[in-house]
């Protein structure tokens, strides 16, 4: 555009933005996309852009007001994907499967999650279980018959991705959901398990970090506190509270550290939302799903002593691994997180074991190693985790189902003729 031209139009859009008549860009950052069949690369070299990577012939780009007003003047056509300014309201669902491919983003799965709901009503209720340090909801789907109703059924409990970087493991506890309840009309195995179970996933332990992994560092590990030293973030799966620091192994004090175990046992909002969750409900087994490398491990982590009376625990974990293998030939040890791996403190099963004497379990999904794509599974890759992940899931709360006794407090009928009983034993 000729300089008299370019005058022209500030003047008038000065004139319009006064009147109020133009929408005021926002002064936010965005994640934006070109295309690179229209735009060539070296076309780009020189305009200082931060490239966050290319994909299917797009560039993915994160750009300040002042990158997109130079694409504009250079003419250059882009398309906005994400804009944040660090305040999750900011951060829109638009890159659909843009930046994030087929993986979950915050708002993603709070549509996916609210969309099963509408689309199973009695059946998944969304709770709002706590709110992350950014503000962020953390989100619980339940699902059973008479989901509005506490009943006295056994409850297992999924949880997903309190490390930040381990995508995969928001898609099995969510795809986990979604499997029951597509398939609850037309499954009898699948029924039996809605009616005769509660069962509780929460995808999304550290919706903050994913975020930051999203859109800023794709390796982001903690959460997101501000240690107000210069560093970031407390490791959610050393911040329980059974053996909470116990010694420096595997956690640390640190708080720049990657197993940065926080100030003190549950500082964080989002390992106290699952603590208050348990408060409020009657658990009889948990598995926390990260990755990776094929494994499957219970308690101890804090220390190299064996659990004491945990033959089911021990058993059920053989089991599992054994249903995982028979999917689709896929190897996942099992055994003692102390022994097979290292020494931690503070994580997540510990604590449930420790506290309430559940099997508690690290289920580390695939692949088996950094150089098979460590934390990087590929799009195609989901359906198949979550298919050879099924049936061990499947397995395990059928066993709570089998084993479960109701408690003799419980508010169902049972126990309110209990209380009628004892009510009328005291006046007589
Ligand atoms: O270190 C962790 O929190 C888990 N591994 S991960 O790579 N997903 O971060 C493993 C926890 C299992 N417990 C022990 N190894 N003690
Ligand atoms: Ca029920
Ligand atoms: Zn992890």
């Amino acid at each position: 555009m000729s300089i008299k031209r370019f005058i022209t139009a500030i003047f008038i859009s000065l004139i319009l933005s006064g009147l109020g008549l133009i929408p005021q860009e926002p002064e936010t950052w965005q994640v934006i996309s070109l295309d690179l069949e229209h735009v060539p690369l070296r076309q780009l070299a020189g305009l200082g852009l931060d490239i966050l990577m290319q994909k299917e012939r797009r560039l993915y780009i994160v750009s300040s007001p002042q990158d997109r007003m130079r694409l504009g003047e250079a003419g250059l056509p882009f398309r906005p994907e994400l804009a944040f300014s660090g305040r999750p309201a900011a951060v829109s669902s638009s890159a659909g499967g843009g930046l994030n491919g087929d993986y979950h983003s915050y708002s993603e799965l709070e549509a996916d999650l609210r969309a099963l709901e509408a689309g199973h009503p009695g059946l998944a209720k969304v709770y709002d279980i706590g709110r992350s340090l950014e503000g962020r909801s953390l989100y619980a789907l339940k699902i059973s018959d008479n989901v509005g109703v506490s009943e006295p059924e056994a409850q297992v409990l999924f949880l997903g991705c309190h490390h930040a970087r381990e995508w995969i493991s928001v898609e099995v506890p969510f795809l986990l959901g979604e499997f029951l309840l597509i398939n609850y009309l037309t499954d009898s195995r699948v029924r039996d398990i809605v009616d005769r179970s509660e069962v509780w996933l929460v995808p999304l332990v550290n919706p903050d970090g994913l975020e930051y992994s999203i859109h800023v560092y794709r390796y982001w590990r903690k959460n997101r506190r501000d240690n107000g030293d210069g560093s970031f973030g407390v490791d959610l799966n050393r911040n329980y509270g059974y053996e909470w620091g116990y010694d420096n192994s595997g956690s640390s004090p640190t708080p720049e550290s990657a197993v940065y175990r926080g100030p003190a046992a549950f500082s964080e909002r989002e390992t106290a939302a699952v603590r208050d969750l348990f408060l409020r409900s009657n658990f009889q087994a948990l598995v926390s799903y990260h990755s990776f490398s094929q494994v499957i491990y219970y308690p101890w982590g804090y220390s190299r002593q064996p659990v004491e009376n945990a033959e089911r625990m021990k058993g059920l974990a053989a089991g599992m691994a054994q249903h995982i293998l028979e999917v689709a030939g896929t190897v996942y040890r099992q055994g003692q997180s102390s022994l097979l791996s290292y020494l931690t403190n503070g994580d997540t099963t510990d604590w449930a074991f420790g506290l309430y004497g559940i099997p508690a379990y690290t289920i580390e999904l695939e692949p088996p190693s950094e150089g098979q794509g460590g934390f990087f599974n590929a799009e195609s890759e989901i359906r198949p985790i979550f298919n050879d992940n099924l049936p061990a899931a499947l397995t395990l709360i059928e066993d709570c189902i089998s084993r479960y006794v109701p408690p003799v407090s419980e508010n169902g009928r049972a126990g309110q003729a209990r209380r009628l009983i004892a009510r009328e034993a005291r006046i007589r």
